[in-house]
């Protein structure tokens, strides 16, 4: 299955950034802007909430033709309907995850280093959400801060494999950075395929504003040659 990366939303329920918005009303608004994968992240709810939530969202972003993958839980992707999953690396293995799942579910991988990425592909990831690129008060935990250069040397590693994947960058990438990401995490023969976001849509007073004005910054970026 091939999939347009270039938006990726990454939700997120807590309070600091839905304040008190709706959690699937804030995700509509981005696919009207423009959002072209959904992964749907939450940390905290019990087994019976996400399921619930993910059949929703799933039913929203069919709407939109746009794959919906799962952060962690394999159980709560096969139970939805979801397209796939975006596992980590202390998650699910790739080999258990895609036994498991349908032959043509997505399967994401979050990689920080060379070694996790390249690794990642050989084990048959259908794309990499790269990072953190850039310190982020949205998720404290990681393991480390990249910046564009990280993300380059990464990608440049992987223009060496024998398989292709498809690569977002994530942590930190608002209006502001997007296009600085984009130009500046671009390997001699691979660039970014999209950027993962969480906050500068999902915090955002509207959503699908910002969705559109970052998708217009995506489309417009340079060339590379
Ligand atoms: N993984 C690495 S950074 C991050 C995740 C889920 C959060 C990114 O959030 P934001 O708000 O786009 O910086
Ligand atoms: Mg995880």
């Amino acid at each position: 299955m091939t999939v347009d990366l270039s938006l990726y939303l990454v939700t997120d329920s807590t309070p600091a950034i839905l304040g008190n918005g709706d959690l699937c009303k804030v995700v509509e608004e981005s696919l009207k802007g423009g959002v072209t994968v959904v992964q749907y992240r939450d940390k905290t709810s019990d087994t019976g909430v996400l399921v619930e939530t993910a059949k929703k969202l799933h039913a929203i972003t069919q709407r939109y033709n746009v794959p919906l993958l799962i952060n962690d839980r394999v159980d709560v992707a096969l139970a939805s309907g979801a397209e796939g999953v975006h596992l980590g690396q202390d998650d699910m293995d790739i080999g258990t995850a895609k036994k498991l799942l349908k032959e043509d579910a997505i399967i994401g991988i979050s990689a920080s280093s060379i070694e996790e990425a390249v690794t990642a592909v050989e084990n048959g990831a259908d794309y990499l959400g790269i990072g953190t690129t850039f310190a982020t008060p949205t998720k404290t935990n990681t393991k480390s801060i990249i910046g564009t250069a990280g993300v380059k040397k990464i990608l440049d590693a992987l223009s060496h494999l024998d398989r292709s994947v498809g690569t977002v960058a994530i942590g930190g990438i608002n209006t502001r950075n997007v296009q600085r990401v984009i130009y500046q995490s671009a390997a001699p023969t691979k660039h970014l395929d999209g950027v993962a976001i969480v906050s500068a849509i999902m915090a955002a007073e509207d959503p699908e504003s910002a969705a559109k004005e970052l998708k217009g910054l995506i489309t417009t970026r340079p060339t590379f040659a």
